[in-house]
Protein backbone atom coordinates (compact mmCIF):
# COMPACT_ATOMS: atom_id res chain seq x y z
CA UNK A 1 0.00 0.00 0.00
CA UNK A 2 1.49 3.28 -0.72
CA UNK A 3 1.31 5.17 1.96
CA UNK A 4 2.71 8.99 2.56
CA UNK A 5 2.54 11.28 5.77
CA UNK A 6 1.78 14.54 4.39
CA UNK A 7 1.67 16.81 7.35
CA UNK A 8 1.60 16.41 11.20
CA UNK A 9 -0.34 18.19 13.60
CA UNK A 10 0.07 18.98 17.29
CA UNK A 11 -2.76 19.50 19.34
CA UNK A 12 -3.42 20.45 23.22
CA UNK A 13 -6.19 19.76 24.96
CA UNK A 14 -7.47 20.20 28.65
CA UNK A 15 -10.15 18.05 29.85
CA UNK A 16 -11.18 18.89 33.29
CA UNK A 17 -11.23 15.38 35.49
CA UNK A 18 -15.00 14.76 37.37
CA UNK A 19 -12.06 14.70 40.69
CA UNK A 20 -8.84 15.56 41.50
CA UNK A 21 -6.62 12.16 40.88
CA UNK A 22 -4.06 12.31 43.88
CA UNK A 23 -1.31 9.70 44.11
CA UNK A 24 2.21 9.28 45.65
CA UNK A 25 3.34 11.48 42.89
CA UNK A 26 1.00 14.28 43.09
CA UNK A 27 -2.79 15.84 42.13
CA UNK A 28 -4.29 16.04 38.69
CA UNK A 29 -7.01 17.60 38.25
CA UNK A 30 -6.96 18.54 34.73
CA UNK A 31 -5.57 16.23 31.60
CA UNK A 32 -3.53 18.25 29.82
CA UNK A 33 -2.74 15.73 26.66
CA UNK A 34 -0.83 16.25 23.43
CA UNK A 35 -2.56 14.58 20.57
CA UNK A 36 -0.54 13.56 17.45
CA UNK A 37 -2.68 14.00 14.45
CA UNK A 38 -1.32 12.54 11.01
CA UNK A 39 -2.11 13.46 7.74
CA UNK A 40 -2.15 11.48 4.40
CA UNK A 41 -3.42 11.57 0.97
CA UNK A 42 -5.37 8.77 2.27
CA UNK A 43 -6.80 9.97 5.15
CA UNK A 44 -5.79 10.62 8.47
CA UNK A 45 -5.15 9.11 12.51
CA UNK A 46 -4.41 9.96 15.45
CA UNK A 47 -2.52 9.40 18.43
CA UNK A 48 -2.29 10.10 22.28
CA UNK A 49 0.58 10.95 24.30
CA UNK A 50 0.27 9.86 27.87
CA UNK A 51 3.02 12.27 29.63
CA UNK A 52 1.50 14.37 31.99
CA UNK A 53 1.59 17.95 33.45
CA UNK A 54 4.77 17.26 35.69
CA UNK A 55 7.23 15.22 35.15
CA UNK A 56 6.30 13.21 38.33
CA UNK A 57 5.30 9.54 36.97
CA UNK A 58 8.47 9.35 34.81
CA UNK A 59 10.96 12.03 33.11
CA UNK A 60 8.51 12.88 30.77
CA UNK A 61 5.50 15.95 30.61
CA UNK A 62 3.65 17.37 27.91
CA UNK A 63 5.40 20.43 27.36
CA UNK A 64 8.69 18.27 26.75
CA UNK A 65 7.02 15.65 24.57
CA UNK A 66 5.08 18.46 22.40
CA UNK A 67 8.72 20.12 22.00
CA UNK A 68 10.49 16.78 21.10
CA UNK A 69 7.70 15.53 19.00
CA UNK A 70 8.13 18.72 17.35
CA UNK A 71 11.65 19.56 16.81
CA UNK A 72 13.21 15.63 16.94
CA UNK A 73 10.51 13.06 16.22
CA UNK A 74 8.46 14.55 13.08
CA UNK A 75 11.57 15.53 11.26
CA UNK A 76 12.87 11.74 10.73
CA UNK A 77 9.09 10.25 10.66
CA UNK A 78 8.43 11.36 7.45
CA UNK A 79 9.93 8.57 5.50
CA UNK A 80 7.94 6.18 7.09
CA UNK A 81 5.67 3.77 4.32
CA UNK A 82 4.17 1.57 6.81
CA UNK A 83 3.82 1.59 11.22
CA UNK A 84 6.57 -0.77 11.49
CA UNK A 85 9.12 1.85 10.15
CA UNK A 86 8.28 4.18 12.92
CA UNK A 87 10.13 3.20 16.08
CA UNK A 88 13.54 2.61 14.17
CA UNK A 89 13.19 5.84 12.71
CA UNK A 90 12.58 7.10 15.60
CA UNK A 91 15.54 5.27 17.31
CA UNK A 92 18.49 8.11 17.40
CA UNK A 93 16.23 9.91 19.82
CA UNK A 94 17.27 8.60 23.01
CA UNK A 95 14.36 8.41 25.57
CA UNK A 96 11.11 10.33 25.31
CA UNK A 97 9.02 6.92 24.75
CA UNK A 98 5.90 8.60 25.47
CA UNK A 99 6.74 11.10 22.60
CA UNK A 100 7.84 8.03 20.51
CA UNK A 101 4.65 6.01 21.40
CA UNK A 102 2.05 9.14 20.34
CA UNK A 103 3.82 8.96 17.40
CA UNK A 104 3.84 5.72 16.10
CA UNK A 105 0.17 5.44 17.43
CA UNK A 106 -0.99 8.41 14.97
CA UNK A 107 1.00 6.36 12.15
CA UNK A 108 -0.78 3.30 13.26
CA UNK A 109 -4.70 4.80 13.17
CA UNK A 110 -3.83 6.59 9.30
CA UNK A 111 -2.51 2.86 8.05
CA UNK A 112 -4.63 0.81 9.65
CA UNK A 113 -7.72 2.74 8.21
CA UNK A 114 -5.98 3.67 4.64
CA UNK A 115 -6.11 -0.74 4.46
CA UNK A 116 -9.40 -1.34 6.89
CA UNK A 117 -7.87 -2.82 9.48
CA UNK A 118 -8.82 -2.40 13.39
CA UNK A 119 -5.77 -2.26 15.24
CA UNK A 120 -7.03 -4.99 17.75
CA UNK A 121 -6.72 -7.55 14.46
CA UNK A 122 -3.35 -6.14 13.87
CA UNK A 123 -2.17 -6.91 16.93
CA UNK A 124 -3.58 -10.57 17.37
CA UNK A 125 -6.27 -9.75 19.52
CA UNK A 126 -8.44 -12.26 20.40
CA UNK A 127 -11.40 -11.27 22.69
CA UNK A 128 -13.66 -8.51 21.91
CA UNK A 129 -14.69 -7.13 25.71
CA UNK A 130 -12.17 -6.83 27.64
CA UNK A 131 -12.47 -6.97 31.70
CA UNK A 132 -11.36 -3.70 33.38
CA UNK A 133 -11.20 -2.20 36.99
CA UNK A 134 -10.66 0.93 38.17
CA UNK A 135 -7.81 3.04 39.61
CA UNK A 136 -8.85 4.23 42.95
CA UNK A 137 -6.29 7.47 44.53
CA UNK A 138 -5.08 8.66 47.48
CA UNK A 139 -8.07 9.90 49.54
CA UNK A 140 -8.55 12.60 51.88
CA UNK A 141 -10.31 9.98 54.47
CA UNK A 142 -11.45 6.71 54.72
CA UNK A 143 -14.94 7.47 54.49
CA UNK A 144 -14.21 9.28 51.54
CA UNK A 145 -12.37 6.15 49.78
CA UNK A 146 -14.94 3.79 51.01
CA UNK A 147 -17.72 5.57 49.70
CA UNK A 148 -15.63 6.16 46.26
CA UNK A 149 -15.31 2.87 46.47
CA UNK A 150 -19.19 1.90 46.68
CA UNK A 151 -19.55 3.90 43.88
CA UNK A 152 -17.83 2.43 41.55
CA UNK A 153 -18.60 -0.91 42.58
CA UNK A 154 -22.33 -0.19 42.04
CA UNK A 155 -20.43 1.07 38.41
CA UNK A 156 -20.29 -2.69 38.11
CA UNK A 157 -16.30 -2.51 38.76
CA UNK A 158 -15.19 -6.12 40.15
CA UNK A 159 -11.45 -4.65 40.37
CA UNK A 160 -10.48 -2.01 42.44
CA UNK A 161 -6.66 -0.48 42.57
CA UNK A 162 -5.66 1.27 45.56
CA UNK A 163 -2.93 3.39 45.41
CA UNK A 164 -0.88 4.08 48.36
CA UNK A 165 1.94 5.30 50.26
CA UNK A 166 3.95 5.50 53.33
CA UNK A 167 0.66 6.60 56.12
CA UNK A 168 -2.44 5.25 53.60
CA UNK A 169 -1.47 1.97 53.14
CA UNK A 170 -2.61 -1.11 55.68
CA UNK A 171 -5.33 0.89 56.93
CA UNK A 172 -7.29 1.91 53.73
CA UNK A 173 -6.56 -1.72 52.46
CA UNK A 174 -7.89 -3.21 55.56
CA UNK A 175 -10.76 -0.95 55.59
CA UNK A 176 -12.01 -1.68 52.00
CA UNK A 177 -11.23 -5.62 52.31
CA UNK A 178 -13.92 -5.13 55.44
CA UNK A 179 -16.16 -3.53 53.52
CA UNK A 180 -16.09 -5.20 50.08
CA UNK A 181 -14.86 -9.10 50.55
CA UNK A 182 -15.69 -10.14 47.28
CA UNK A 183 -14.04 -7.52 45.13
CA UNK A 184 -10.73 -8.15 43.52
CA UNK A 185 -8.46 -6.02 45.32
CA UNK A 186 -4.63 -4.81 44.79
CA UNK A 187 -2.59 -1.71 45.15
CA UNK A 188 0.01 0.87 44.08
CA UNK A 189 2.67 2.79 45.55
CA UNK A 190 4.12 3.95 42.33
CA UNK A 191 7.55 3.76 44.11
CA UNK A 192 6.81 5.59 46.66
CA UNK A 193 8.81 3.02 49.59
CA UNK A 194 12.31 1.48 50.17
CA UNK A 195 13.07 -1.74 51.67
CA UNK A 196 13.20 -0.27 54.99
CA UNK A 197 9.01 -0.37 54.70
CA UNK A 198 9.32 -3.99 54.28
CA UNK A 199 7.60 -4.56 57.28
CA UNK A 200 4.57 -2.35 56.56
CA UNK A 201 4.41 -3.65 53.25
CA UNK A 202 4.45 -7.35 54.61
CA UNK A 203 1.65 -6.49 56.65
CA UNK A 204 -0.05 -6.52 53.04
CA UNK A 205 0.15 -10.02 52.87
CA UNK A 206 -3.09 -10.47 54.87
CA UNK A 207 -5.16 -9.29 52.64
CA UNK A 208 -5.50 -11.39 49.47
CA UNK A 209 -4.18 -8.20 47.36
CA UNK A 210 -4.10 -9.83 43.52
CA UNK A 211 -0.71 -8.13 43.39
CA UNK A 212 1.19 -4.99 44.30
CA UNK A 213 2.67 -2.76 41.81
CA UNK A 214 6.11 -0.85 41.85
CA UNK A 215 6.76 -0.50 45.53
CA UNK A 216 10.02 0.81 45.18
CA UNK A 217 11.57 3.56 42.72
CA UNK A 218 11.83 2.50 39.03
CA UNK A 219 15.78 1.24 38.93
CA UNK A 220 16.03 -0.36 41.45
CA UNK A 221 15.37 -4.01 40.60
CA UNK A 222 17.18 -5.72 43.19
CA UNK A 223 14.80 -4.27 46.64
CA UNK A 224 11.59 -5.35 43.97
CA UNK A 225 13.70 -8.87 44.08
CA UNK A 226 13.89 -8.50 47.83
CA UNK A 227 10.82 -8.24 48.89
CA UNK A 228 9.22 -10.63 46.38
CA UNK A 229 11.80 -13.76 48.33
CA UNK A 230 9.55 -11.83 51.50
CA UNK A 231 6.23 -11.38 50.16
CA UNK A 232 3.32 -14.04 49.17
CA UNK A 233 1.51 -10.89 46.92
CA UNK A 234 2.75 -11.32 43.72
CA UNK A 235 5.26 -8.05 42.91
CA UNK A 236 4.18 -6.06 39.57
CA UNK A 237 6.33 -3.71 37.95
CA UNK A 238 4.73 -0.82 36.12
CA UNK A 239 7.46 2.10 35.91
CA UNK A 240 10.74 -0.17 35.55
CA UNK A 241 9.52 -1.83 32.62
CA UNK A 242 10.23 0.30 30.15
CA UNK A 243 10.88 -2.44 27.44
CA UNK A 244 10.60 -6.14 26.30
CA UNK A 245 14.16 -6.67 27.07
CA UNK A 246 14.06 -5.00 30.38
CA UNK A 247 10.75 -7.27 31.02
CA UNK A 248 12.66 -10.01 30.36
CA UNK A 249 15.34 -8.88 32.86
CA UNK A 250 13.26 -8.18 35.31
CA UNK A 251 11.36 -11.42 35.38
CA UNK A 252 14.95 -13.65 35.34
CA UNK A 253 16.02 -11.57 38.46
CA UNK A 254 12.24 -12.39 40.15
CA UNK A 255 11.80 -8.91 40.66
CA UNK A 256 8.46 -9.17 39.54
CA UNK A 257 5.83 -12.37 38.81
CA UNK A 258 3.10 -10.08 36.95
CA UNK A 259 3.79 -7.11 34.54
CA UNK A 260 1.73 -3.73 33.99
CA UNK A 261 2.03 -2.90 30.05
CA UNK A 262 1.55 0.57 29.23
CA UNK A 263 2.31 1.28 25.47
CA UNK A 264 3.22 4.97 26.65
CA UNK A 265 5.92 3.44 29.02
CA UNK A 266 7.33 1.25 26.53
CA UNK A 267 7.96 3.74 23.35
CA UNK A 268 4.64 2.41 21.18
CA UNK A 269 2.26 -0.24 20.82
CA UNK A 270 4.55 -3.01 18.78
CA UNK A 271 6.92 -2.55 21.43
CA UNK A 272 4.39 -3.20 23.82
CA UNK A 273 3.33 -6.31 22.18
CA UNK A 274 6.75 -7.29 22.25
CA UNK A 275 6.45 -6.90 25.97
CA UNK A 276 3.40 -9.10 25.90
CA UNK A 277 5.04 -11.65 23.86
CA UNK A 278 8.13 -11.88 25.65
CA UNK A 279 5.95 -12.46 28.84
CA UNK A 280 3.28 -15.47 27.54
CA UNK A 281 6.93 -17.31 26.61
CA UNK A 282 7.64 -17.35 30.18
CA UNK A 283 4.02 -17.72 31.51
CA UNK A 284 4.16 -14.20 33.33
CA UNK A 285 0.15 -12.49 33.08
CA UNK A 286 -0.08 -9.34 32.32
CA UNK A 287 -2.21 -6.76 31.94
CA UNK A 288 -2.77 -2.89 30.82
CA UNK A 289 -2.18 0.10 32.40
CA UNK A 290 -3.81 3.28 32.02
CA UNK A 291 -2.14 7.00 32.52
CA UNK A 292 -6.09 8.85 33.02
CA UNK A 293 -6.67 8.78 28.69
CA UNK A 294 -8.77 10.47 26.85
CA UNK A 295 -10.99 8.05 24.45
CA UNK A 296 -8.28 8.00 21.53
CA UNK A 297 -5.65 6.14 24.26
CA UNK A 298 -8.42 4.32 25.67
CA UNK A 299 -9.42 3.16 22.57
CA UNK A 300 -6.04 1.69 21.23
CA UNK A 301 -5.43 0.50 25.21
CA UNK A 302 -8.76 -1.59 24.30
CA UNK A 303 -7.04 -2.64 21.36
CA UNK A 304 -3.78 -3.68 22.97
CA UNK A 305 -5.73 -5.74 25.72
CA UNK A 306 -7.12 -7.82 23.50
CA UNK A 307 -4.98 -9.84 22.98
CA UNK A 308 -4.69 -13.97 24.69
CA UNK A 309 -1.83 -13.08 27.33
CA UNK A 310 -3.73 -10.25 29.24
CA UNK A 311 -5.27 -12.33 31.95
CA UNK A 312 -6.29 -9.70 35.00
CA UNK A 313 -8.35 -6.39 34.28
CA UNK A 314 -7.05 -3.61 32.69
CA UNK A 315 -6.90 -0.25 34.23
CA UNK A 316 -9.10 1.18 31.73
CA UNK A 317 -12.24 2.02 33.22
CA UNK A 318 -15.70 3.91 31.93
CA UNK A 319 -15.31 7.26 30.34
CA UNK A 320 -17.31 8.71 33.37
CA UNK A 321 -15.00 7.86 35.80
CA UNK A 322 -12.51 10.24 34.23
CA UNK A 323 -14.25 13.04 32.07
CA UNK A 324 -17.88 14.23 32.06
CA UNK A 325 -17.34 14.69 28.39
CA UNK A 326 -14.48 12.64 26.96
CA UNK A 327 -12.94 13.85 23.35
CA UNK A 328 -14.84 10.98 21.62
CA UNK A 329 -18.17 8.83 22.14
CA UNK A 330 -17.81 7.65 25.51
CA UNK A 331 -17.02 3.96 26.56
CA UNK A 332 -19.99 2.59 28.93
CA UNK A 333 -19.49 -0.21 31.26
CA UNK A 334 -20.71 -3.64 30.51
CA UNK A 335 -20.77 -5.77 33.30
CA UNK A 336 -17.62 -4.98 34.47
CA UNK A 337 -15.92 -4.87 30.62
CA UNK A 338 -15.70 -2.53 28.01
CA UNK A 339 -16.00 -3.56 24.09
CA UNK A 340 -13.02 -3.21 22.14
CA UNK A 341 -13.81 -0.82 19.16
CA UNK A 342 -14.31 -2.88 15.62
CA UNK A 343 -13.59 -0.12 13.39
CA UNK A 344 -10.46 -0.12 11.48
CA UNK A 345 -7.41 1.96 13.05
CA UNK A 346 -8.08 2.28 16.45
CA UNK A 347 -11.97 2.81 15.59
CA UNK A 348 -12.67 6.14 17.21
CA UNK A 349 -12.13 9.88 16.60
CA UNK A 350 -12.46 13.67 18.18
CA UNK A 351 -15.59 14.76 18.19
CA UNK A 352 -15.47 18.18 16.47
CA UNK A 353 -17.55 19.16 19.22
CA UNK A 354 -15.36 18.24 22.02
CA UNK A 355 -11.85 19.24 20.22
CA UNK A 356 -13.56 22.90 19.94
CA UNK A 357 -14.19 23.36 23.26
CA UNK A 358 -10.53 21.41 24.70
CA UNK A 359 -7.98 22.42 22.35
CA UNK A 360 -5.99 24.88 24.16
CA UNK A 361 -3.04 25.24 20.75
CA UNK A 362 -2.67 23.60 17.05
CA UNK A 363 0.68 23.40 15.79
CA UNK A 364 0.99 21.91 11.82
CA UNK A 365 4.14 20.94 10.67
CA UNK A 366 4.08 20.43 6.54
CA UNK A 367 6.44 17.77 4.99
CA UNK A 368 9.41 20.01 3.57
O1 LIG B 1 0.72 4.19 38.02
O2 LIG B 1 -0.86 3.20 37.03
C1 LIG B 1 -0.31 4.25 37.37
C2 LIG B 1 -2.47 7.25 36.33
C3 LIG B 1 -1.48 8.16 36.00
C4 LIG B 1 -0.16 7.80 36.15
C5 LIG B 1 0.17 6.53 36.63
C6 LIG B 1 -0.81 5.61 36.94
C7 LIG B 1 -2.15 5.99 36.82
C8 LIG B 1 -3.28 5.14 37.18
C9 LIG B 1 -4.59 5.43 36.48
O3 LIG B 1 -3.24 4.31 38.06
C10 LIG B 1 -5.16 4.27 35.75
C11 LIG B 1 -6.24 4.70 34.78
O4 LIG B 1 -5.92 5.33 33.73
O5 LIG B 1 -7.41 4.43 35.05
MG1 LIG C 1 1.18 2.13 38.28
Amino acid sequence: MAFGIEAVELRRVALPLVAPFRASFGTESVRDVLLVRVLTAEGEGWGECVARSEPLYSAEFVDSAELVVRNHLVPRVWPAAQPEDVASLLRPVKGHPMAKAAVELAVLDAWLQAAGVPLATYLGGERDRVDVGVSVGIASSLDALLSTVAGYVDAGYRRVKLKIEPGWDVEPVAAVRAEFPGVALQVDANGAYTLADAPVLGALDGFGLVLIEQPFPDDDLAAHTTLARRMSTPICLDESITSAARAVEAIDRGACSIVNIKPGRVGGYLEAKAVHDACVARRVPVWCGGMLETGIGRAANLALASLPGFTLPADLSASDRYFRADLTRPFVLEGSQLAVPTGPGIGVAPLPSALEEYTTSVTTVRRP
